[in-house]
């Protein structure tokens, strides 16, 4: 829990900061300037809180309950446990998708709420609005996607090679899969006048400024995305599974960007910038692109599509009975493209198998799979799981180090106990 002292230093580092730290639209040297500053050069978002809240079933700013059995809480965000998947269906339960908050969940008034689309990249009025309801009257469209943080796995970072990053510690619980309904952002930013000139998009949601760990104010959540892929399969979602979108996964609109990190996936959306020139915020320089050793000093290129994984869908250190047959069941992912092959492995990586996928491959979606085993003796065992997508890729034995941890993509090893 933080300290009176420590959000009194932060809240006064906010007011001393103000006045240069116009966040929007800041160059990466100032931003730097401003990190450095306040003596956190390089300092990613980190969760805080630890075990606050555990076992209460509540979560700091999370308003849909997150029990035990279906999440594991870090800080202000709720991982799915793999566990609770088992047998339900292809789509994640709206009542057991993660939950990732920089801050806090806003409670929205869906008829209150209106998106304003501005900026250079438009003809005309250069600004339109549109209501909930607007955005009703545009066609539908329905889409199933994955939405998976840049950062699932990597706990593994540490807890499978050893090697310190920065962020939430996640395993591989940091995704789901829904159902979405909305509009496609393209017919969006057409009606509101697209310009020939524009190339990049900026959604910003209403939640709270995000102000990281060490008290620096970077403003509201806001990704770039650059219009080719705004106007190919992006929508503007209002309904998630058959439901008005909840209040934790962005009611009443949220962005929806399939097969790339979460990041892109705006929740809360209020408005959307649409620029004649490239755009830049802290989610696309100082976050979410790859730093360390083997990288260029500003970065890799801005993170978009997702890795492969696969996750079995069990507890670590489960245990199961020796001596009879059991099915045990995973699923595998890849924003790539769709995963077309999943080899399992019950013996640590000695032997391997083929898994049965139950799915078709699609890019944005996972494919769910089966294997059967029978321990025969009581002890440890080591379950392994790598999942190849349509473009030949393959899940390595470990992956890069990256100081944020992000796109882990390695086989994970995946402790059992057959008693
Ligand atoms: N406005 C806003 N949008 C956001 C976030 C946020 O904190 N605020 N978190 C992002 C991140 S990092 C991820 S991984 C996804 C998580 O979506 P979910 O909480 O619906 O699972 O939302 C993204 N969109
Ligand atoms: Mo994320």
């Amino acid at each position: 829990m933080r300290t009176p002292e420590s959000s009194y230093d932060r809240r006064r580092l906010r007011q001393f900061l103000s006045g240069e730290a116009r966040v929007d639209g800041v160059s990466r040297r100032a931003m730097l300037r401003l990190l450095a500053a306040a003596g956190v050069a390089g300092a990613a978002p980190v969760a805080l809180g630890g075990p606050a809240g555990a076992a209460t079933g509540a979560a700091p700013g999370i308003v849909k309950p997150v029990p035990e059995e279906l999440f594991t809480l870090r800080g202000t965000n709720a991982e799915t446990r793999f566990a609770a998947l088992a047998g339900a269906g292809y789509h994640t339960p709206n009542d057991r998708f993660f939950v990732r908050n920089h801050t806090s969940t806003p409670v929205l008034s869906a008829e209150d709420w209106t998106l304003t689309v501005h900026g250079d990249g438009l003809t005309r009025e250069r600004r339109a609005e549109f209501s909930l309801a607007d955005l009703k009257r545009l066609p539908s469209v329905s889409h199933s996607a994955f939405v998976e943080c840049a950062g699932n796995g990597r706990g593994f970072f540490g807890s499978q090679q050893g090697e310190t990053v920065s962020g939430t510690a996640w395993t591989l619980g940091a995704i789901g899969v829904a159902r979405w309904r909305g509009v496609r952002l393209a017919d969006v930013l057409r009606r509101a006048g697209l310009s020939r000139r524009a190339v990049d998009v900026m959604p910003r949601g209403l939640d709270a400024d995000y102000v990281t760990a060490e008290g620096v104010d970077l403003g509201r959540v806001r990704r770039p995305l650059p219009l080719s892929k705004a106007l190919d399969d992006v929508l503007l979602a209002y309904e998630m599974n058959g439901a008005p979108l909840p209040p934790d996964h962005g009611h009443p609109v949220r962005v929806l960007v399939p097969s790339w990190i979460g990041i892109a996936s705006v929740k809360w959306v209020g408005d959307i910038e649409v620029s004649a020139e490239p755009l830049y915020s802290p989610w696309n320089t100082d976050f979410y692109r790859l730093f360390g050793h083997g990288y260029p000093q500003e970065g890799s290129a801005p993170l978009t599509r997702q890795t492969v994984k696969s996750a079995w869908e069990l507890d670590a250190g489960a245990n199961l009975a020796a001596g009879v047959g059991h099915r045990l069941t995973g699923r595998s992912w890849s924003g790539g493209g769709g995963v077309v092959r999943v080899d399992v492995s019950t013996d640590g990586g000695a032997s391997w198998r083929p898994a049965r996928l139950h799915d078709a491959p699609r890019r944005d979606g996972w494919v769910r799979w089966s294997t059967h085993w029978r321990p025969t003796a009581p002890g440890p065992y080591t379950l392994l799981a790598r999942a190849t997508d349509r473009t030949g890729r393959t899940q390595p034995d470990a992956t890069a180090h990256n100081t944020q941890g992000y796109l882990f993509d390695a086989v994970v090893r995946h402790p059992v106990n057959a008693v």
